[in-house]
């Protein structure tokens, strides 16, 4: 089985993205090898202090992001970090050509309960005549790799640099991630989806009425019986629609008026939909394509509708009759 750099080097990867690719991996065998000692490495639980998102930080949240902000910015191609747990832009390199947007821990409600969690990572183009946050505030379409590190029963790296979508498992016996699925591609037609229903009555009448005609089954106006899962980490979600298809969502909704959105433009939604389109699937806000959003803030939040292509445009077809809530 090939590894990641010979394989990124077959892709005729440049040999900085390779260099930066490599320095996440290295951060995420040490986050895996963390996780997986679990309480007896002390890890576990949260600290007494909030993230610039006003979420509780977990003790773990604190080290995978010290480590992949340690480990990159000691990369000479790495200009500056984004990371969901700081308030701002890390600088790193003059010289460096890439600037990386992470989430160091996905879905940390499910540390403590030894649930599916990740490191999701996108990396972009450092602009030219750009200098402090506002270079990172670009459309996702510019992203030259992205990808996640899922830490579950095996550690895997799903990584795309603009080509094929590719898995990659890490072997604990030599240290390193093995090719284990060369192309992934999603199954256009579905039937399974993922949302948080106990958000139901919050969500825009677009959705409810999408929602409801999944629900309805053989019987309803899809004709067919759906099944739904809920990981409650994006990354495990992610991972199940590109593994065998499916829908994800977290939509708009009005819980919360100032902040009608879940989940992170730059950390989370840019590199997942960069990863599910080029595996064939489609990711979307509900009514436009995510890559194409214009960010404004690099701690910026959006809906998100993904997966399956024929599942995403059926969800997208009920959003076009309503008008858009944001
Ligand atoms: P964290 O960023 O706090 O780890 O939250 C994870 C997440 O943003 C996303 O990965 C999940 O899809 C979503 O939260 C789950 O949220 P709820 O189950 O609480 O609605």
């Amino acid at each position: 089985m090939k590894r990641l750099i010979p394989t990124l080097r077959a892709d005729a990867c440049e040999e900085s993205l390779i260099s930066v690719l490599n320095t996440v991996q290295t951060a995420a065998k040490e986050i895996a090898f963390r996780l997986h000692q679990g309480a007896m490495a002390g890890v576990l639980g949260s600290t007494l202090d909030e993230n610039i998102q006003g979420e509780t930080q977990k003790k773990l949240d604190v080290v995978a992001n010290q480590l992949l902000k340690d480990l990159l910015l000691e990369c000479q191609y790495v200009h500056a970090v984004a990371s969901e747990e700081e308030d701002s832009i890390v600088v790193g390199d003059q010289r460096g050509e890439y600037l990386i947007a992470f989430d160091p821990l996905d879905g940390s409600s499910n540390i403590d309960i030894n649930g599916l969690v990740g490191t999701i990572f996108s990396v972009l183009p450092r602009p030219a005549g750009i200098e402090g946050e506002e270079m990172f505030l670009q459309p996702g379409k510019n992203q030259v790799a992205a990808g996640y590190v899922l830490y579950g029963p095996s550690t895997m790296l799903v990584l795309t640099t603009g080509q094929s979508v590719r898995m990659y498992t890490l072997d604990q016996t030599v240290g390193e991630f093995l090719l284990t699925k060369p192309e992934v591609k999603i199954p256009h037609q579905t039937q399974e989806f993922a949302i948080n229903m106990s958000n139901k009555r919050h969500w825009s009448t677009a959705m409810h009425e999408y929602i409801s005609d999944l629900l309805a089954g053989k019987e309803g106006p899809r004709e067919k019986n759906f099944n739904m899962r809920w990981i409650a980490a994006m990354v495990g979600d992610v991972h199940r629609v590109l593994s065998r298809g499916g829908l994800f969502t977290y939509p708009w909704d009005k819980r919360k008026p100032n902040k009608p959105f879940k989940l992170r433009l730059l950390y989370e939604a840019n590199p997942m939909a960069m990863l599910v389109e080029k595996a064939d699937g489609l990711a979307t806000d509900g009514y436009d394509p995510i890559m194409t959003i214009q960010p404004t803030d690099i701690h910026q939040r959006v809906g998100v509708v993904l997966g399956s292509k024929e599942e995403v445009e059926s969800c997208m077809a009920y959003h076009a009759n309503h008008p858009k809530p944001f």
